[in-house]
């Protein structure tokens, strides 16, 4: 990956980031306090060494990503102020990097008490439930707001191997649908589509039932009909990633004129193997080219040891992003937020009045 030297900061406006993980943006330095507090053995002493350890430094593997995970999941996972810290300490974060609304993600059930062994996600061991999860979530988030002056909101994540949570998940945003929570996600292995169906299925079907937004992770590492699936069977109506779309053609049309919205994640994308790691080559220009409906996002900040900043400077650097394809694409992103209406309204003449634009809709 390329450095680059702080000063070069391109884009310096107010932005808008809809794809980004809570578990994939912790501070390296609170899971170092954590550890101290709750006596849990760390393979390093210090911030800088433990960064190393987490970090990918190369591009890799689904086992060398989750192996990340393990790393330190256990070491906020089940413990209350470690929650609520991570989320309070993320809306500081993202205000630095000038985001002026946020929605950022997490499976409720993995931050529970929850053993994190890849196999065997599912064991229980404390008594932290997801449910209360959520509510420290959403009192660091709403703690951070007032604090920062930014806008966040959060999304509950189904995992697509874990088909068994994702009723409580759909129950979970409808719980805290005024409290923060805007939208569900189905994130994960995405070869496990097929298996995994029914019950996310019917989490789906109940979200579109009770208005709850949706987004799937779709078209990452996996194929063109993983989309379709998301768009047809889970009535997705944002992409996380989605850059297999650009394989079936017929689709891609359909999505483009249906102005669906792809979130997409240039540094994670190189790192996860997920597109080939020429920028020059990425799915991201051809959307550009063709003005699709699109975000830039980090997806795991802590993981690829990056910042929107690298995101946007990648684009800019690499793919020939101008400052006025910047304004537009924060401009659709804040169109394609789960907000309310008033509320989106409000976010878009923010970002107008920023970006020195007279309030049209003519692009
Ligand atoms: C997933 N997480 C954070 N980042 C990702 C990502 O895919 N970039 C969290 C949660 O926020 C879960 C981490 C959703 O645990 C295949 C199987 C997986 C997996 C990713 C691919 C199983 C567990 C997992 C991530
Ligand atoms: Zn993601």
């Amino acid at each position: 990956m390329a450095k680059f030297p702080p000063e070069q900061v391109v884009f310096n406006k107010p932005k808008v980031e809809l794809h980004v993980h809570l578990d994939g943006a912790i501070r390296v330095q609170t899971i170092l306090d954590v550890a101290k507090r709750r006596g849990i053995h760390l393979p390093s002493k210090t911030a800088e060494d433990m960064k190393q350890k987490i970090i990918l430094h190369k591009p890799g593997t689904l086992t060398s990503f989750l192996e990340k995970f393990k790393e330190y999941m256990p070491v906020i996972a089940g413990d209350r102020e470690a929650i609520k810290r991570v989320a309070f300490e993320f809306v500081e974060d993202k205000a630095k990097e000038g985001v002026v609304y946020v929605e950022v993600r997490y499976s409720p059930h993995l931050l529970a008490n929850t053993k994190v062994d890849p196999i065997q996600w599912n064991q229980k061991e404390g008594d932290l439930s997801p449910d209360e999860v959520v509510r420290l979530v959403n009192e660091g988030l709403s703690e951070g707001e007032r604090a920062f002056n930014i806008k966040a909101r959060s999304i509950l994540c189904c995992m697509r191997h874990m088909p068994n949570w994702s009723m409580d998940v759909v129950e979970l945003c409808k719980k805290y649908r005024h409290d923060g929570v805007v939208a569900i996600d189905l994130a994960g292995d995405e070869s496990l589509n097929c298996k995994a169906y029914p019950d996310h299925r019917r989490a789906y079907e109940e979200a579109v039932r009770c208005g709850i937004h949706r987004t799937v992770h779709a078209g990452e590492v996996g194929p063109a009909t993983v989309v379709r699936e998301a768009v047809e069977v889970l009535k997705a109506e944002r992409i996380g990633h989605g850059y297999s779309t650009l394989e079936d053609h017929t689709l891609y049309k359909q999505l483009l004129d249906q102005n669906m919205h792809f979130e997409t994640c240039p540094v994670s994308s190189k790192f996860t193997g997920a597109c080939n790691s020429d920028f020059g080559e990425h799915p991201i220009i051809k959307f550009m080219q063709d003005k699709a409906n699109y975000s830039l996002n980090t997806d795991d900040p802590l993981i690829f040891n990056s910042t929107l900043q690298l995101d946007y400077n990648v684009a800019h650097k690499y793919m020939g992003f101008t400052e006025s394809e910047f304004k537009r694409l924060n401009i659709r992103s804040a169109e394609s937020s789960f907000l309310p209406e008033k509320e989106k309204e409000e976010l878009l003449s923010r970002l107008y009045e920023a970006y020195g634009m007279i309030q049209s809709t003519a692009f």
